[in-house]
């Protein structure tokens, strides 16, 4: 079918249904597919390829697939496949439910890396060959220039990789998105790279569109799924309490000479908390703000459409289904305000040292020196993974981590003893906020840590037993610069799997 999404003939000719594209790949082979949370994700070609492992199974005969992405997507990709039990190994970041079952009751195999190095490992080879990329893109140009979608994330790396690729056209995706991309081709393996030539968060460095080698296309299929973000609820006092503590630091930061008064570039993760912390800046006294992150979620727009934020970087849109039809409409108006680059690029150590940005992250728990665990409940079930915290934190010019103090109706304490999963070591943790209050770790010993972390940050219900524990960790240990009692630094997790609560015992 003739389509002015698909400009270029020779591509035209490679237009099939999406059955007949998912029969092109083989089993126990590995997959490169686009998206980055559920944005720019292929939908058709991995349903198509669901309901075939399906049959496949049924009919008795083992398909499975090795799944690389660029952080987690959506339900018709990693839901299905999940669904179909058609994943064997699958990385980097997965939050889709059904893949989180089956990771956590050992069905699945899941490495959760750092999502700057995911583009990087590939090339260097360390994770081995990759046999097809499944790419949603926008459209494609006469010269076959691919354009972008809604995220970038590891599309160039597997369009490039790839011994094969298949394109899902999405009519869907608003064709001004053109423009929109920096597509950085500059990347090269030591001892040849070189330093990327980005200095601040709007330097566009490379560009619009992907290259790809027709050759390698066997498949073009078209389709129209929106993009499918889980939406936001309203901030709770929690969210606020977070916001209003942040914003004060912010603020006493500035009047201190340690940050401009338009701050630095802007990192902020994923979920409520985080989506509350920006919409809270629209009401801060910070102008001609920037952010140089991997996610723009509502809160982002919000702080953009009210003139506060000057320019954003990211490698995805993450938006609510509200703001995604209403920014879809609109993607003109934000071609010049938005950057979407590949995440080797948004996530990329080196340019997150040299903006000095401000990462703020959510955590699963913290203990009282610090370490943060944003990845594992109770030390063994995942939730979601390291995703690009991780990559920010390190290189971050304040590295900041909030939760609420308690979790699953007050039954849990954030903060704890020791973390019982360690995903950012105490080093890389620079101030930790809860609705109590904020906790400014920056030069301060172990012990000196656990005094503000436990003053500060700790729910009134938690504080004396967290109290208690220093207290006899500092007489009965075997060293005094971190003090631990061995015995007892995990027994509140225990203590939970055993009754359901950490309090009491
Ligand atoms: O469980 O879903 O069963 O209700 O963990 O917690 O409070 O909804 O928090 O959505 O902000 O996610 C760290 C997971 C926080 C996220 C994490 C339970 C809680 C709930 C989720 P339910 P909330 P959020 C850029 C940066 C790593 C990746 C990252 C994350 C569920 O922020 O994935 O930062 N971060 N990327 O009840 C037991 C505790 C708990 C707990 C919370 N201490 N013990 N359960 N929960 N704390 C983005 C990307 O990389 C794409």
């Amino acid at each position: 079918m003739t389509d002015r999404r698909i400009a270029s003939a020779r591509h035209r000719a490679r237009v099939m249904s999406a059955e007949d594209a998912a029969r092109l790949i083989a089993p126990n082979t590995t997959v490169g597919l686009s998206g980055f949370t559920a944005s720019g994700y292929p939908t058709a070609v991995p349903l198509a390829l669901a309901a075939r492992i399906e049959a496949e199974h049924a009919a008795g005969r083992p398909f499975k697939l090795r799944i690389w992405t660029g952080a987690s997507t959506g339900p018709e990709l990693d839901g299905a496949l999940a669904k179909a039990n058609g994943i064997e190994f699958r990385l980097p970041y997965n939050s889709d439910p059904t893949c989180r079952d089956r990771i956590n009751r050992g069905e699945m195999a899941y490495f959760d890396m750092h999502l700057s190095q995911v583009a990087p490992m590939a090339w260097q080879g360390f994770l081995g060959p990759l046999d097809t990329a499944i790419i949603q893109v926008t459209g494609i140009r006469e010269d076959g220039a691919l354009i972008p979608a809604s995220s970038v994330g590891n599309n160039k790396t597997w369009l490039d990789r790839a011994s094969q690729v298949i394109l899902e056209v999405n009519r869907w995706q608003n064709p001004e998105l053109l423009g929109m991309h920096d597509i950085y081709y500059g990347t090269a393996l030591p001892p040849n790279r070189v330093p990327i030539p980005l200095i601040r968060p709007g330097d566009r460095i490379g560009e619009p569109c992907f290259r790809c080698d027709p050759d390698k296309i066997v498949a073009i299929v078209e389709s129209d799924r929106p993009d499918r973000n889980a939406g936001f609820t309203a901030p709770g006092a929690d969210d606020l309490a977070i916001a209003g503590h942040l914003m004060e630091f912010l603020e006493h930061e500035v009047s201190r000479g340690r940050l401009p008064p338009s701050l630095l570039p802007l990192q902020s993760g994923v979920g409520n908390t985080a989506n509350a912390v920006l919409t809270g800046l629209i009401d801060a006294p910070f102008d001609h703000l920037t952010a140089y992150t991997e996610v723009i979620q509502d809160g982002m727009m919000a702080l953009m459409d009210s003139g506060k934020l000057r320019v954003a970087s990211s490698t995805a849109l993450s938006l609510s289904p509200e703001l995604t039809e209403r920014i879809n409409r609109n993607m003109g108006d934000y071609r010049d305000r938005i950057i979407l680059r590949p995440q080797e690029i948004s996530n990329h150590p080196e340019v997150i040292r040299r903006l000095g940005v401000i990462a703020m992250n959510g955590m699963i728990e913290a203990d009282i020196y610090g370490n943060v665990n944003s990845t594992h409940i109770m030390g063994s079930r995942i939730q979601n993974g390291i995703g690009g915290s991780g990559d920010f934190a390190r290189n971050a010019y304040i590295s900041i981590f909030m939760s609420a103090s308690t979790a699953k109706g007050g039954k849990i304490s954030t903060l704890v003893p020791a973390v019982s999963h360690v995903d950012h070591i105490n080093q890389d943790v620079q101030v930790i906020v809860t609705e109590q209050g904020l906790a400014d770790l920056r030069g301060l010993s172990p012990k000196q840590r656990a005094r503000v972390v436990i003053d500060t940050c700790a729910h009134p219900s938690f504080r004396p037993m967290l109290e208690d524990y220093f207290q006899r960790a500092l007489k009965g240990s075997y060293g005094l610069q971190t003090p631990m009692l061995l015995d007892e630094a995990l027994s509140w997790h225990a203590r939970f799997v055993r009754t359901g609560s950490m309090a009491g015992g």
